[in-house]
């Protein structure tokens, strides 16, 4: 246990307290555009000549770039000229928009649309329900209606989605060995850059990407380029239309947008289809089986009650979902990264 003596106990609450304004920082250098001019500048720029490049005010940019420096995503370096500054490495590699392993998709998915619906936080606990309709007034009866409430925000999110697969997408892939299954199936696949990651590290196989007809659409147009034959489309709702036959099943990040009863019936209409000797691939984020973290996933787990039905969730609770369904010889398999893997088999 830690002593009082451990931890400056009021620093610590004054930087929770100021945890949000770190991370608008973040999110509106990046929705301006700062890294991605000082990637292409190629040298170190004054704050007056970024603020002219991306027209801004002289005296916002000078604020913004100096708190990016305390914030370690720029460094500064005084000259005769004045101040010039310039990306650090971490910048050039997660918050620029040409980067392989770019973040910009989630910063602005979580500036413009998570960062509105934690306005009503303390509503959702009140109420234990999503805030959708505080805060666009719109009906949050189905949730995936109000999350695709227009093209813009559907694409925001499945590109948001997608962009964490660059970063953690092999190692929920190669949590287990997956070469015995080439018939894969991924469920609520979105923007399909998981299944990209499936047939780079598995070549024998072929993903199927299983999504709303609109999200298929855009994927098919946008994210999956046409040359990739390993990677096919099906349109449909899985929970109201058939779901054909496979070997592997996989599930990311689609449980937790749902209560026990819908994964229930998820997972039973999954094991069905399921060929025997096949299996299901959950991909989540575990809570520790006390809850008492990791805190990124409590985290989560309260932003999918603001945003969702659902709930981040343990590995016994999910293995309890998985048996309920039919499925054994679970094995969970931790990877030290944002998310997990939960095999079940048929
Ligand atoms: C969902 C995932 C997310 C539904 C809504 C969501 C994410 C943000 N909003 O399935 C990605 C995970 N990030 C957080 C903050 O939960």
């Amino acid at each position: 246990m830690g002593s009082t003596e451990d931890l400056d106990y009021p620093q610590v609450i004054l930087q929770y307290s100021s945890g949000f304004l770190v991370s608008k920082v973040l999110f509106t250098a990046c929705e301006l555009g700062v890294f991605d001019l000082l990637l292409e500048s190629g040298e170190p720029l004054s704050s007056d000549a970024i603020a002219a490049h991306l027209g801004t005010s002289t005296t916002g940019m000078e604020r913004l770039v100096d708190a990016c420096v305390g914030l370690k995503l720029l460094a500064v370096e005084l000259t005769e000229e004045g101040a010039l500054y310039r990306n650090t490495e971490i910048s050039n590699i997660y918050l620029t928009k040409s980067s392989p392993k770019s973040q910009c998709h989630t910063m602005m998915y979580y500036s413009n649309t998570v960062y509105l619906c934690w306005h009503y936080l303390a509503d959702a606990v009140r109420e234990g329900r999503n805030q959708y309709e505080r805060a666009f007034g719109i009906s949050s009866k189905d949730i995936f209606e109000a999350m695709y409430r227009s093209e813009e925000e559907m694409v925001k999110f499945m590109a948001g989605q997608n962009s964490v697969w660059s970063i953690c997408g092999k190692d929920v892939l190669a949590a287990f060995d997956l070469s015995p299954f080439t018939q894969i199936y991924d469920l609520g696949g979105g923007g399909g850059a998981l299944a990209q990651e499936c047939v780079s590290l598995y070549p024998n196989s072929t993903v199927t990407i299983y999504d709303l007809p609109k999200v298929v659409q855009v994927a098919k147009e946008q994210f999956i380029p046409p040359e990739e034959h390993r990677i096919t489309f099906h349109e449909g709702d899985f929970f109201n239309d058939s779901i054909p036959e496979a070997e592997l099943y996989i599930l990311s990040k689609i449980l937790h947008d749902w209560d026990d009863d819908k994964c229930r019936q998820l997972l039973s209409k999954v094991y069905k289809a399921c060929k025997p000797g096949g299996a299901v691939l959950l991909v989540e984020s575990l809570l520790n089986e006390d809850k008492s973290g990791p805190l990124e996933t409590q985290l989560y787990s309260m932003n999918m009650l603001v945003q969702t039905e659902g709930k981040e969730r343990t590995a016994a609770e999910y293995s309890k979902l998985l048996e309920a369904a039919g499925f054994g010889e679970i094995q969970v398999k931790r990877t030290g990264k944002l998310y997990d893997a939960v095999l079940g088999r048929k």
